[in-house]
């Protein structure tokens, strides 16, 4: 709803990015454009139905463009400059909390400029999203680029209703604890109401860490603290309650999509270029190093060497959507990537019948929808997911029933995805037995496991997730009112 009279919204969404891309016409004239990605596509159909704000970074450096309204959706453009993309974005939130929240696969870098500029941008957030909120609105933070946002916006806006999701995992607190700043992050999250994380695990993990490091009190699901150390974060003591709330998919959309005649003709095509092999393997990720794709491709190569499977009879298709290219180690991932596409094929490959085709490319998401068809059995085999959406999407986009989903114990989505094919991406050996088991387990075998898991998916979608997160928000511990220090 908006609260029209003073421009501002009972409901507002915080996040890095806004959900659209800015293009530039060659005549010079702006458009904006839905952009790809786990968090738009997910909150793209929960804001479809609703009036609110969006208060997010537009996507390039300097000043940030006028707020201006998107269908229902008010967008609120964040300015970033150039320096601060490289600290706040590039560097504190992916090469120091990605790498730490993800079980720290690479070494987190620790820079106290980082640090500090991290704050800055949060500072900023916090000052835009209050602008926009109405008075006892609901304010719905994103992610781990945003973690000082709550208490920001509590300490200016204590009318407000604070709720924060953690898209990706939150490391256990013997990792965290490496973290200089851990004390600062812990009370910035504390300034919500409701935190909500994919994994049981990650919701408890963050309580831990509350003990250990604030000396907060935690039982059941809530940690109570009473926020006097730094006589910030809200008035007098809170009560925060932490727990998890598994994101999903808008399975009837893509369904839908997947069942268009345009995508199945489309699937047909990919299949016929491919040469029509009795097998598809498929891997569809963004290139980063959280995403298993070198153990996969180890694994795959030692199955061709064993002469388990072979071109043209069986291929591998690795979509490797290009990332964070500016950050040093996923440079060092694609280098890694790329030879071992490369020394794969020249082993194994032969004129006309290709082992691995590697795409290093972005599609639309008609594509993708028709690569999912084409997949017999879908590799989804990361070292750390929050959830991963791709195996939710794989699931969804074989309406025929068909297919295989070989998903890694180490993702959110295998807590519910229990009817896949689990495993271990760290153990080859135990890899390639479950690839094989995937490519010749009996039909019946396949299609029962295949048809649990899309009832799963088509039971619980994104929908389900953002009614069960704002629900939990709303019945969240109630705290004492303070005096607005606006
Ligand atoms: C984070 C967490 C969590 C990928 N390439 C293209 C494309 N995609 C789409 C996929 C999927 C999404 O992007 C990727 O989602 P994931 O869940 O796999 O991974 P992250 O980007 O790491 O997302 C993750 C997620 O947030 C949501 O909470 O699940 O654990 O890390 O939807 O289909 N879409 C298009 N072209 C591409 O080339 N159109």
């Amino acid at each position: 709803m908006v609260s029209s009279a003073r421009g501002t919204y009972d409901f507002v969404v915080a996040a890095n990015r806004l959900p659209v891309d800015r293009h530039v016409e060659p005549d010079g004239t702006t458009t904006w454009q839905t952009s790809p990605g786990g968090l738009v596509t997910a909150m793209e159909s929960v804001m479809r139905d609703r009036e609110g704000a969006w208060v997010g970074w537009a996507g390039f450096p300097g000043e940030a463009p006028e707020p201006f309204d998107d269908g229902p959706l008010r967008l609120v453009p964040v300015p970033l400059s150039a320096e601060e993309i490289a600290d706040y974005y590039e560097g504190f939130s992916n090469d120091t909390l990605w790498p730490l929240y993800h079980d720290v696969i690479v070494p987190p870098t620790f820079h106290r400029s980082w640090w500090h500029c991290y704050r800055a941008v949060n500072e900023r957030f916090a000052e835009a999203v209050c602008e926009v909120a109405a008075e006892g609105a609901t304010v719905w933070v994103h992610d781990y680029q945003l973690q000082l946002v709550p208490a920001m916006v509590r300490d200016r806006r204590p009318d407000l209703r604070i709720g924060w999701f953690n898209h990706i995992p939150f490391p256990p607190v013997e990792l965290f604890a490496q973290l200089p700043w851990r004390a600062s992050i812990l009370r910035g999250l504390l300034g919500a109401d409701f935190l909500g994380f994919q994994r049981p695990d990650d919701a408890r993990n963050f309580r831990r860490a509350c003990r250990a490091v604030l000396g907060a009190r935690a039982a059941g699901d809530q940690v109570r603290w009473d926020g006097t150390d730094d006589g910030r974060t809200g008035a007098g003591p809170r009560t925060v309650r932490a727990a998890s709330v598994p994101i999903s998919i808008d399975a009837s959309g893509f369904q839908r999509l997947a069942d268009s005649p345009e995508v199945c003709e489309r699937a047909r095509e990919i299949r016929e270029s491919l040469g029509d092999p009795d097998v598809v393997l498929m891997g569809v990720d963004r290139l980063d190093y959280t995403k298993g794709i070198r153990h996969r491709l180890r694994a795959i190569g030692e199955l061709f060497e064993d002469g388990d499977i072979a071109p043209p009879d069986v291929t591998f298709v690795q979509v490797a959507t290009p990332s964070r290219e500016r950050v040093e180690a996923y440079r060092t991932l694609r280098e890694q990537i790329e030879a071992t596409v490369g020394r794969i094929n020249g082993d194994f490959s032969h004129l006309g019948d290709t082992a691995v085709h590697y795409l290093h490319q972005s599609y639309p998401r008609e594509e993708m929808a028709a690569l999912f068809q084409v997949a017999d059995v879908m590799l989804v085999t990361p070292l750390r997911d929050g959830m991963n959406l791709v195996a939710k999407e794989y699931v969804t986009a074989r309406h025929d029933g068909g297919g295989a989903l070989v998903l890694s114990e180490f993702t959110g989505a295998a807590e519910e995805l229990r009817a896949a094919y689990l495993c271990n991406p760290h153990d080859i050996e135990g890899l390639k037995e479950t690839i094989v088991r995937a490519i010749r387990d009996d039909p019946a075998e396949k299609s029962r496991r295949m048809a649990a898991l899309r009832r799963r998916v088509r039971r619980h979608d994104v929908q389900t997730w953002a009614e069960e997160f704002l629900a939990a928000l709303a019945s969240a511990p109630q705290r004492p009112r303070g005096r607005s220090r606006r």
